[in-house]
């Protein structure tokens, strides 16, 4: 973990701390102040050294906060989150990864019940004890009794958001090491899957040892968990780290092998079988001559390398991922096809997708600004898009309804006041800007804004944000027909790791959608991907249009736009089947 991330953490869990002890303010403002830390560009630590007033130049960072930024870096602790943390020794983290328990859940039911962990947890609910907490019911009661083991699984994998930039940067640190001659990420962070049960790295050299002793002196590892001749893992922030060195000639046969999936890999060997091929990590190999004496051999029992056993027969491929698939006669596939959704059967009828690429996006279509709960002004928002390099951006800032808690969502009259600013704000750039709103979707299908205001936005994205379980479909279809409706957002709502969202009969909902010319969001933040992979196939299978948006609350997040396409991916979407490949002019089109 950099120092940024470091200290960041801190302040976080300082929040949660003040939080869970029922403070004003304070968490707000120390949860800022992390993620300004967090996005910080240069190095938190060297402020630290030049004192208070070095710390206090990050946005957000006020006296008290940079006082406790300096004491983290000069004694590795900070005394006050000390206190706090003896106060209230919960388990913070696991408690409020149960949907619905937030930090000051957590404080009231460590100071009624005593509750510490995810079993304290797990236990007062089972024995009804929560129901009587002040500000708790049965039906909370039952909520944490139905999401504690959702909580307790989601300790495992990490979210790909998290995931990606830690594999890109063991990538980046390892590429000009000595020895290494390719590189690459393999595994299921190579597929882009959404969560991420350990970083798989895979190196071609004919010198291991240099790159397994860079590796395991990665300044973001943790601890070293092993380390051997040809093959290394670090722990980094709680997640594992493999590093496999092979020789440059099998480089292509370990790439495939370690990219996985499994189930795909059990498909392509099964053809190699089938044409009287070997195919392992090792290479593809004829084994027509060298069959027999392979088989006497096991059969004696004297295989003293069964390594050499698997290379045994003529190799025919290995040294490219590309050579191995040709060798099958299938054509190379996209790592984020390789699940066995019925890519192997694709290839070989030459029908794969033509898949979208990361430039092919030219706009973001719902993004926040601080009218509803953004941290930027409108104006800051749409610079923002275009120096991402964005074509046109809108702005969908939250309607009040069902789900919006706080002041948070605005009413009739505010959104067009907000409206009127988006407009003022579009005549002093160069792209388009369009004036939208995220309108909440009532559990009954009903969309939370008057009718004609709809029709004087732009661009109506709309969302469920409340009753998010069950079946959702019919509600979603609704909304889909509504004829104001451009967008349905994060259509399940789901969060990865806390909740499950609405169960949606994805095909169902995807051909009412292509009959209405609405669009089916791939919702780009890491927490969501909402639509996920599966899902984007069903919509895309079903002909509907999907749009890939960030819902962005800040500038500095227009970037998670990837991680929405690698998903469209993963759901075989072309070009032309996601909106916001369009140009202005095509994409007023499907808007009116
Ligand atoms: P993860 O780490 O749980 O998110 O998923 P993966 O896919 O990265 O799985 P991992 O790290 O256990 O192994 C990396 C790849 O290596 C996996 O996708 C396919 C390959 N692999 C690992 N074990 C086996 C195996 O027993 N059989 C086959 N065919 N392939 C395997
Ligand atoms: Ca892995
Ligand atoms: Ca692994
Ligand atoms: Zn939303």
């Amino acid at each position: 973990m950099s120092a940024n991330d470091e200290v960041a953490s801190r302040l976080e869990e300082f929040a949660d701390l003040l939080e869970a002890r029922d403070v004003e303010y304070k968490p707000r403002a120390y949860r800022r102040a992390a993620e300004n830390v967090r996005e910080y560009t240069g190095d938190a630590a060297a402020l630290a050294a030049d004192g208070e007033d070095a710390v206090g130049e990050i946005e957000g960072v006020g006296d008290a906060i940079s006082s406790k930024v300096v004491e983290y870096f000069e004694t590795g602790s900070i005394d006050e989150l000390d206190e706090l943390r003896t106060e209230l020794p919960v388990d913070m983290a696991a408690l409020t990864r149960v949907e619905g328990v937030g930090p000051k859940s957590v404080g009231s039911l460590y100071e009624a019940l005593g509750v510490e962990t995810l079993d304290d947890l797990q236990a007062a609910a089972e024995a009804g004890e929560i129901r009587d907490v002040s500000g708790f019911g049965a039906k909370t009661e039952q909520n944490i009794l139905g999401n504690v083991e959702f909580a307790r699984e989601a300790t495992e994998r990490e979210l790909l958001g998290e995931a990606r930039p830690r594999g890109d940067a063991v990538v980046d640190y390892l590429r000009d090491r000595p020895g290494v001659d390719r590189i690459d990420l393999a595994g299921s962070l190579r597929r882009w899957k959404e969560t991420i049960g350990d970083v798989d790295v895979l190196v071609g050299s004919e010198e291991p040892e240099p790159v397994v002793d860079a590796f395991t002196d990665w300044p973001n590892a943790d601890a070293v968990i092993e380390a051997g001749d040809q093959k290394a893992s670090v722990r980094s922030g709680g997640v594992r780290v493999d590093l496999r060195v092979v020789d440059p000639a099998e480089f292509g046969s370990a790439l495939q092998y370690f990219t996985g999936s499994k189930d795909h890999n059990v498909k392509v060997r099964n053809i190699a079988i089938d044409r009287d091929l070997k195919m392992n990590e090792y290479g593809v190999f004829d084994v027509s001559e060298a069959r027999s004496a392979s088989e006497s051999r096991t059969e004696s029992g004297d295989v003293d390398d069964p390594e050499a056993d698997q290379r045994a027969g003529e190799r025919v491929a290995g040294e490219t991922e590309e050579g191995m698939y040709a060798a099958l006669a299938l054509p190379w596939m996209p790592p984020e096809l390789r699940e066995n959704w019925g890519e192997v059967e694709a290839a070989s009828d030459g029908e794969l997708p033509d898949l979208l690429e990361e430039g092919d996006v030219r706009g973001d279509l719902h993004v926040h600004s601080n009218w509803s709960d953004g941290d930027a002004t409108v104006s800051e928002m749409v610079e923002g898009a275009a120096s991402f390099g964005h074509d046109y951006v809108a702005v969908t800032d939250h309607a009040t309804g069902p789900g919006m808690v706080g002041g948070v969502g605005l009413p009739d009259e505010e959104l067009r006041e907000q409206r009127d600013e988006v407009h003022t704000v579009a005549e002093a750039v160069d792209i388009g800007v369009f004036a939208g709103v995220e309108a909440n979707i009532s559990t009954d299908g009903s969309v939370s804004v008057a009718d004609d205001l709809l029709a004087e936005l732009d661009v109506v994205v709309a969302s469920p944000h409340a009753g998010l379980d069950g079946d959702g479909t019919d509600r979603l279809v609704a909304a889909a027909e509504h004829p104001e409706v451009d967008i349905i957002g994060h259509p399940t709502g789901r969060y990865i790791n806390r909740r499950s969202g609405l169960d949606v009969d994805v095909e169902r909902l995807a051909t009412v959608a292509a009959d209405t010319g609405t669009a089916l969001e791939i919702n780009a933040n890491p927490a969501r991907l909402d639509l996920g992979g599966g899902a984007v196939k069903a919509a895309v299978d079903s002909g509907a249009t999907v749009a890939i948006n960030t819902d962005a609350h800040r500038p500095t997040r227009y970037g998670l736009v990837r991680y929405g396409v690698h998903t469209a991916r993963r759901g075989w979407a072309e070009e032309t089947d996601v909106l916001n490949t369009r140009g202005v002019e095509g994409l007023r089109e499907f808007l009116e």
